[in-house]
């Protein structure tokens, strides 16, 4: 791996090296996806779960050029609260790298930096997914075909609530990316546990998660495995509060005529606004408890990749 254009925190090469449990933590959820000071405290107490949970976090982002795995919390900071950083997906990660940018990078951009770092476990809030309207405009997130090509293991809490989650759920069956739920029946709606569609698979237990991407691995397949688990039940907003709030801002944005990556960052801090800050206190507590499972996740898959 090259130096000058990836750093790697020690702790987090030590951990790889010598076989322990990683995370890695993506950015634009940071610079893009919360309001500051509630995002830096999110992503420092998800670092903080995650360690707890007995694995490395590795927050991912881009400063001066330079791809970051496991920035330090001055890092986090200076990412959350400068205006303007760019929000890098994989196709911008060329640009910032060589125009020396900082930039947060998406949960597909991540996905890419973990699969060359060698980190095979990746926590989010929730990923992009083929947007309402993607029969005439083509909004389908980079995420997407970042999960079917890289060998990293996604954690979310679903695709985000604005999505049309059937056709996203299609789109990853076409791309042959093994999508399951812990431990409920439906594809969750980011704030809202229930999206009425079923998950392709059910998963049991963090450990039958970690079991089925090892065996993916063992079978020689390529990409990554979707993990979905539903919001605690405690923070979820009821779903006709998710329907009426995402409906309302995804109107405001095509009178704005929003598009493109703007559009996500808009609809977060929209919808936050319309349910007074229960979005967000969801969005903060699903984004928690995906660090728990990750966590777990990855302590079991190491166990399941090991050479033998
Ligand atoms: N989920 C959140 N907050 C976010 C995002 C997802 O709770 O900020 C970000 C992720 O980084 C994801 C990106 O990769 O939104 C998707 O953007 P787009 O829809 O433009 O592909
Ligand atoms: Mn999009």
């Amino acid at each position: 791996m090259n130096s000058r254009l990836f750093a790697v925190a020690p702790r987090v090469r030590e951990a790889l090296d010598h076989g322990r449990p990683v995370v890695a933590l993506e950015s634009t959820i940071i610079a893009h996806g919360m309001p500051y000071p509630a995002n830096v405290e999110t992503a420092l107490a998800v670092e903080s779960i995650v360690r707890e949970h007995g694995a490395e976090p590795a927050t991912l982002g881009v400063l001066d050029g330079q791809i970051i795995a496991g920035m330090s919390p001055a890092e986090i900071t200076c990412i959350g609260s400068t205006p303007g950083v760019v929000k890098a997906c994989e196709r911008d990660l060329p640009w910032a790298v060589a125009t020396r940018a900082n930039a947060a990078v998406t949960a597909g951009a991540s996905v890419a930096i973990a699969a060359a770092c060698g980190i095979r476990v990746f926590v989010t809030g929730g990923i992009g997914g083929v947007g309402l309207e993607a029969a005439n405009d083509f909004d389908i997130s980079a995420d997407l075909p970042a999960l079917a090509l890289h060998p990293v293991l996604t954690v979310c809490a679903g695709a985000k609530a604005f999505m049309d989650i059937a056709a996203t759920l299609q789109f990853l069956e076409t791309w042959r990316v093994p999508v399951a739920t812990l431990g409920a029946p439906d594809y969750p709606l980011f704030y809202t546990r229930q999206s009425g569609v079923p998950s392709p698979w059910n998963a049991q237990s963090e450990d039958e998660v970690a079991r089925v991407f090892a065996a993916r691995l063992a079978l020689g397949q390529q990409g990554g495995l979707l993990c979905a688990v539903p919001v605690p039940a405690a923070h979820e907003l009821p779903a006709a509060v998710t329907a009426e709030a995402t409906t309302r801002a995804w109107r405001e944005s095509r009178s704005a005529g929003l598009a493109g990556k703007d559009l996500t960052p808009f609809l977060l801090a929209r919808v936050a606004e319309l349910t007074g800050g229960e979005s967000l206190a969801a969005n903060i507590a699903l984004i928690r408890n995906n660090a728990r499972a990750g966590a777990a996740i990855a302590g079991a898959l190491v166990l399941y990749t090991r050479p033998s």
